[in-house]
């Protein structure tokens, strides 16, 4: 089986060596990795809401939902159980087979994760895969949503351990790997990943990889997100992120990772149609389909499929559960 030959022991020099490598080179290999792992013409469609938005205690510097910066965000608490359903039977009518419950919360209480479950259970029966992220969990509140039936729990290292620290104080790495173990104990897909272009060196950009791939267990969806700059963060005018560099991390992600699903993540909005091609060709197999992500905007539904249909890509069946 291909996955007893996936590494967890990754050097960080190796890592950086993977990007210094011939863009040619590079992306050749990991078309190459993908091809063996996953369909080459299919890419799965995820569609988000923000279930709860805004007044986060979290200092996240790249987050518009923190309560530490003006970013002018219309806030509101937990959404009511029929407006999610609604909007996953939109999301599925769409395309999408999996849809994502996003939360600014620095952790659910045990009443929200009741209630979260309960969102769970209510978008299953619509036959949509199900994903949330709501922050910090326990071992119990893992079990909790996992006897829901929840399939994946997005929580991103977000950086490097290194760069960490200038990007949020409020909570450690430590607590972020605590998490996502708490997750996969719970039996839940992982989906774990981070953002890149917040003024981070190669050099980061490979540690988190690295620390993705170095992981017990591989996440089976790893995100790679383009930082949305958004007024009123601290980051709103940090340097954009070369596209090609975009196109390297997918690549390094995809080669480093064989059997997990590289989602080219927020900040689409950012690439054009031809970074956003090369990134698939990098090994991207999954996007967020849906004009807004979270509380950002995200590309037209209309003209994702007018990408796919240029590219001859489908949208992937639900992996199933
Ligand atoms: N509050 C929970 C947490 O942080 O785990 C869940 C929601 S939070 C918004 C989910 C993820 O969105 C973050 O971990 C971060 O990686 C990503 N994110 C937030 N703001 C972003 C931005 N401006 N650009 C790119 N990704 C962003
Ligand atoms: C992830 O890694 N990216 C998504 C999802 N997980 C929750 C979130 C992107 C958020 C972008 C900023 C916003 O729209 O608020
Ligand atoms: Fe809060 Fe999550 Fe935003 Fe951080 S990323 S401020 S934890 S909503």
């Amino acid at each position: 089986m291909a996955w007893r030959n996936t590494r967890h022991d990754w050097a960080l020099d190796e890592v950086l060596a993977l990007f210094d490598r011939p863009f040619n080179d590079l992306l050749f290999e990991a078309q190459s990795v993908h091809r063996r792992h996953h369909a080459a013409n299919a890419v799965q469609i995820s569609t988000l809401l923000s279930i709860k938005t805004g007044g986060c205690p979290e200092d996240c510097k790249y987050c518009p939902q923190s309560v530490h910066y003006d970013t002018g965000l219309d806030t509101h608490n937990l959404l009511p159980a029929a407006d999610v359903a609604e909007a996953a039977r939109r999301a599925r009518d769409a395309g999408a087979t999996r849809f994502c419950m996003g939360a600014a919360w620095r952790s659910p209480t045990r009443s929200q994760t009741r209630q979260v479950a309960e969102l769970v259970r209510s978008v299953r029966g619509l036959g949509l895969e199900t994903c949330a992220t709501l922050g910090m969990l326990t071992a119990e509140q893992a079990d909790e949503l996992a006897a829901a039936g929840l399939d994946f729990y997005n929580h991103n290292l977000d950086t490097s351990p290194e760069f960490y620290g200038a990007i949020i104080t409020t909570r450690n790495y430590q607590d972020r790997l605590d998490t996502l173990g708490h997750v996969r104990a719970a039996g839940i897909k992982v989906c774990c990943g981070g953002i890149v272009g917040m003024g981070e060196s190669r050099r980061d950009r490979a540690g988190l990889l690295r620390q993705l791939a170095n992981l017990p267990a591989h996440p089976e969806s790893v995100p790679i997100n383009h930082l949305v700059r958004v007024a009123g963060t601290p980051l709103e005018d940090v340097a954009p992120l070369p596209p090609l560099e975009m196109v390297r991390c997918v690549a390094v992600a995809r080669i480093l990772m064989p059997c997990a699903v590289v989602r080219l993540s927020a900040g689409r909005t950012e690439l054009s149609t031809e970074a956003q091609a090369l990134c698939f060709f990098a090994g991207a197999g999954s996007i967020f389909c849906g004009d807004q992500l979270l509380t950002t905007p995200n590309p037209a539904f209309g003209d994702d499929m007018a990408l796919f249909d240029e590219l001859g890509i489908a949208p992937a069946e639900a992996a199933g559960r």
